[in-house]
């Protein structure tokens, strides 16, 4: 394969607009399953309930911010305050609870990074994970919901993006490459940076939405209703953007100095953050600062072999992108192992 930096992309670039859309378009959840969804939020709450009357279960995670496939798994965090019991005492208690409300494959993983209890609804056929207290979580669901709504390339980007890394398996946290929170990130970025830009840096503006976590600050400008026509003088085609994004991704950012910033809208240092260098397991070969949790880098788990994994597939889907004569259907080829 001819690897080359491309200033301009190809000619014709703007007729494959209509088969990425409707790739596009064929992901997007049908809205049953929303209806479903919520069925089974409300089941469970009941259940729930009888235990602990105050705790309130919020859906998070793709099924709420709106990057979700359908027929994705359902992310649950569980708002609760009671000073009795641990986190871990209070997981057994929500799997010992579902499990004698009929709930399948009941399971706590009170070890996991972020603990939680998987299960399955034999109703609805949903599986899905419940944290408890995942504050952070539901702030920065609710930011890129935010950021959804203000302009449809987003989505369309992140949307296909998403499922490129599914389609060619590098989108698999426990592999060492990057998860989705991650590639929508990534897309929410290299909007903020288009010349004109298509996305503002909400974090950046006044603040009109502010949750404290433990003693940091989740704020932002969230009345986005305001910021519709925000990209308007930007005229980019989904296709152009596509192309723009992997090229960026392949051949011009910069692995060694840069860290991307949607809380900045901006490309900050390494050294600022001081991720130079590997410390324990993190080793910030590529750098996605979280916008809440600003020392959390969602590259760390990135390491030297899956790095190269990552970088080779940017520059394939870059040049499929250039050179390619069936882009849409070429670009999501499975990756075979
Ligand atoms: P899928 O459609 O399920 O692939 P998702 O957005 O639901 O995409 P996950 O299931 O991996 O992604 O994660 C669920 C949510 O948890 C998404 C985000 O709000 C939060 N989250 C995930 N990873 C991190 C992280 N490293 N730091 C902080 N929040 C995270
Ligand atoms: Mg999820």
């Amino acid at each position: 394969r001819i690897h080359q930096r491309h200033k301009e992309c190809r000619d014709d670039i703007d007729t494959l607009s209509p088969c990425f859309l409707s790739v596009y378009e064929s992901l997007i959840p049908v809205k049953e399953e929303k209806a479903k969804q919520n069925e089974l939020l409300q089941s469970l709450q009941k259940s729930v309930d009888k235990e602990w009357p105050n705790a309130q279960l919020h859906l998070y995670g793709s099924c709420a911010n709106t990057f979700g496939f359908s027929n994705s798994d359902i992310d649950i965090c569980l708002a609760i305050d009671d000073s009795n019991m641990s986190r871990n005492e209070m997981l057994l208690k929500v799997a010992e609870i579902l499990q004698s409300d009929n709930l399948q494959n009941v399971q706590a993983l009170t070890n996991a990074r972020v603990p939680i209890v998987k299960m399955m609804d034999p109703k609805t056929g949903i599986s899905c994970d419940i944290c408890i207290n995942n504050h952070f979580a539901m702030a920065n669901t609710k930011l890129l919901k935010d950021y959804a709504q203000i302009d449809d390339r987003l989505h369309q980007l992140a949307f296909i993006v998403k499922h490129w890394a599914r389609s060619r398996a590098i989108n698999e946290t426990y592999r060492g490459t990057l998860s989705s929170y991650a590639y929508v990130l990534m897309c929410i970025h290299f909007l903020q940076l288009r010349k004109p830009a298509i996305l503002p840096c909400l974090q950046e503006m006044e603040a009109t939405y502010v949750l404290t976590v433990d003693d940091t600050e989740c704020a932002y400008f969230d009345q986005v209703v305001k910021l519709k026509n925000f990209g308007a003088q930007n005229k980019e085609s989904i296709t152009e953007l596509l192309w723009a994004f992997f090229h960026y991704w392949a051949y011009h950012h910069d692995y060694t100095s840069d860290v991307i910033s949607v809380r900045t809208g901006s490309i900050i240092s390494k050294k600022l953050k001081d991720w130079t260098r590997r410390v324990g397991n993190d080793r910030h070969l590529i750098c996605i600062e979280d916008p809440f949790e600003t020392s959390h880098d969602l590259g760390r788990i990135v390491d030297k072999h899956s790095i190269k994994i990552l970088r080779e597939e940017f520059e394939r889907a870059a040049d499929i992108l250039q050179y390619d004569s069936n882009p849409s259907v070429t670009l999501f080829k499975p990756y075979m192992q």
